[in-house]
């Protein structure tokens, strides 16, 4: 962290050549249990991580925004009468590359509903560095999109809440990115508490959060990346969100929030087989979510039922069953983590995120985590795949100024 902050001040002073008002940063974000289900209006799980993109902002006495990276050689500029003249689809054609995901959110923040006066705001200089992986399921993207709506927020004193800024992140990513996603990870960035998770009802946007209780148990979350890259803007994404939406119509509701699994025999008998595992993933994950919280909490089970993180191994593995069966958007590469990972000896374990590639965790006792490690190190030379990458995450505070 301290060093991202270094090299962005350095970087900031070396691209604009005056020093930065402030610096704020935004975590990526592991999902433990709940895919798919937050555009579908259901619960997700997920915890902010130990990796952080931070943007450095710099007022101008224009009305420019510029936008660097440490990462890429080109600086964006547009101003901000021409960021507020775009419409909807303008939006989509007119940013592109990494600065969609800053400009976009300057953007979304002049939107009716967000109330931003683009007319009346200063331009600004802002320069971005994040050691959040990038494409490997775990939000580098929505990292951005917090630390820059956190940021525009505090600098152009919008008085917004992080519920709505993950909104506008959210905007952001439907519009100038072009990927149709929920809620989901711009909530985890903004919403994070340290060795927590985020418990999201995604319809009415409450938030609570659940303590993991990791380092009672003697556990650890260690991310799998497989390497495999994936683009929600594209494809596999877009089709599984149609097939939830059409289901939902077939079942006459609004969205999958509202079929049980008790609805489910229902469903076989109305949809085609496709759709029915599309829906009954979601509703069965559903129903994960609600539980996995229970028994992180310690309630709702039978007396003497196991509770705790020790306790939540078998809904993690059945919950990447039902990504590879049902919603099949697992490849390989994940089946193999998460196989080799539960055989070494974790407690659980399941992809991440939207799938098509990226990450898999897996719950793991300390003890057991070099052997769980060379196992999937192992296994991936043997099957010819590319040494993925394995580090273990913390659950982390969400956006912050620094
Ligand atoms: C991606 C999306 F951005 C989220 O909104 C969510 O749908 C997730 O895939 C799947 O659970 O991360």
């Amino acid at each position: 962290m301290t060093d991202i902050r270094d090299d962005v001040r350095i970087g900031f002073h070396a691209v604009f050549e005056h020093e930065p008002d402030g610096l704020w940063s935004a975590p990526g974000r592991v999902n433990l249990i709940g895919e798919h289900t937050d555009y579908n209006l259901g619960f997700v799980l997920p915890f902010a991580i130990d990796r952080r993109t931070v943007v450095g902002v710099g007022l101008r006495d224009d009305r420019m925004l510029r936008v660097a990276s440490t990462f890429a050689d080109e600086m964006v500029e547009i101003s901000l009468d021409a960021l507020a003249a775009l419409s909807t689809d303008d939006t989509g054609r007119e940013l592109s590359g990494w600065s969609a995901y800053v400009l976009g959110v300057a953007w979304a923040l002049g939107l009716a509903e967000f109330g931003a006066d683009l007319a009346a705001v200063p331009g600004l200089d802002m320069l971005i560095d994040s050691d959040v992986p990038v494409g490997a399921g775990l939000s580098s993207s929505a990292a951005i999109e917090s630390a820059v709506a956190l940021a525009l927020n505090d600098i152009w004193q919008l008085g917004l809440d992080r519920p709505t800024l993950a909104r506008v992140g959210q905007r952001a990513e439907n519009i100038a990115v072009g990927a149709p996603t929920g809620i989901m990870d711009q909530s985890a960035s903004l919403l994070g508490v340290r060795d927590h998770a985020v418990f999201l009802d995604c319809r009415s946007l409450e938030a609570q959060v659940v303590p993991l209780g990791l380092d009672e148990a003697g556990l650890v979350i260690l991310v799998i990346d497989t390497g495999v890259k994936h683009s929600h803007a594209t494809g596999g994404y877009g089709e599984r969100r149609a097939a939830c939406e059409r289901g939902a119509e077939a079942m006459g509701v609004e969205s999958l929030r509202d079929v049980s699994v008790a609805d489910l025999p229902r469903a076989r008998e109305l949809l085609d087989d496709v759709t029915y595992r599309r829906v009954a993933h979601v509703v069965t994950e559903n129903q994960r979510v609600l539980d996995t919280v229970d028994t992180l909490r310690g309630v709702g089970s039978d007396e003497g039922a196991p509770s705790g993180p020790l306790a939540i191994g078998e809904l993690l593995d059945a919950s990447h069953r039902s990504m590879r069966d049902d919603f099949e958007i697992s490849v390989p590469e994940l089946d193999l983590a998460v196989e080799t990972a539960v055989s070494a000896g974790a407690i659980g374990a399941r992809m991440t995120g939207g799938g098509f590639g990226g990450a898999a965790i897996a719950l793991v006792k300390l003890d057991d985590l070099s052997r769980v490690q060379v196992a999937v190190d192992n296994a991936f030379g043997e099957h010819g795949f590319s040494a993925p990458d394995t580090f273990v995450v913390r659950a982390s505070d969400g956006a912050a100024r620094n």
